[in-house]
């Protein structure tokens, strides 16, 4: 399998933690690719019509995105402790990794807003509207964190790329202030070696 993914993207960053935590990363080979919305990648467009990332070529030629549907993917490829629940915390796991996906949409938008797009048409509504969501995104995770047990889900994997992907863009806006018990969980994660294998560059 073929996994089109840059260091950088959270949402790469989340199927890359599932190939660790699966086992599957043997056979997966990572290409590095470098994308945005204004220089699409002439590669990757070949694959995915909305040249994204990440992209999965699996071995009979396929090629899957957006990352959910790739982690479903590869969770139905071993035998091993699977990362989407199939007991009654299933949906609680898949309505955390959306909320976590919304999150990312939002920081990832305004990274472009602010690094990508010309600062004589930046918008600075339309960013503080961004991390409205973003912050009340992360309340909701701060709420529910201090239930969550030791399982490394597809929910907590998310919450965890949202916070590596705050620290290495936005490390200005201190989300730990006001959510200590989020900040606690996440200085657990942080150790595990699928987590530290992917850090951002
Ligand atoms: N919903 C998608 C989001 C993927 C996404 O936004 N990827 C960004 C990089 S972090 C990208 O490829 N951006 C290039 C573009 O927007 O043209 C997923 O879950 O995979």
């Amino acid at each position: 399998m073929r996994l089109w993914h840059n260091p950088a993207s959270p949402f790469a960053r989340k199927v890359r933690i599932v190939a660790r935590e699966t086992g599957l990363l043997p056979r997966i080979e990572e290409i590095a690719v470098m994308v945005s919305p204004v220089n699409p990648n002439a590669d990757l467009a070949a694959k995915n019509p909305l040249v994204k990332i990440p992209a999965l070529e699996a071995n009979d030629g396929k090629v899957l995105y957006d990352s959910s549907v790739i982690c479903e993917y590869l969770d139905s490829l071993h035998s091993g402790e699977h990362v989407i629940p199939s007991d009654a915390t299933r949906w609680d796991a898949l309505r955390l990794q959306s909320l976590c996906d919304g999150i990312l949409d939002a920081a990832v938008l305004c990274r472009y807003e602010t690094f990508v797009r010309p600062e004589a048409y930046r918008w600075n509504d339309w960013i503080k509207g961004q991390f409205t969501k973003i912050n009340n995104g992360l309340d909701a995770l701060a709420a529910e964190a201090p239930a969550w047990n030791a399982h490394f889900s597809i929910g907590q994997i998310g919450v965890a790329c949202v916070l590596g992907y705050l620290d290495f863009r936005f490390a200005d806006e201190n989300w730990r202030g006001p959510r200590p018990q989020l900040a606690k969980w996440y200085e657990g994660v942080r150790q595990r070696a699928s987590f530290l294998a992917t850090m951002p560059v």
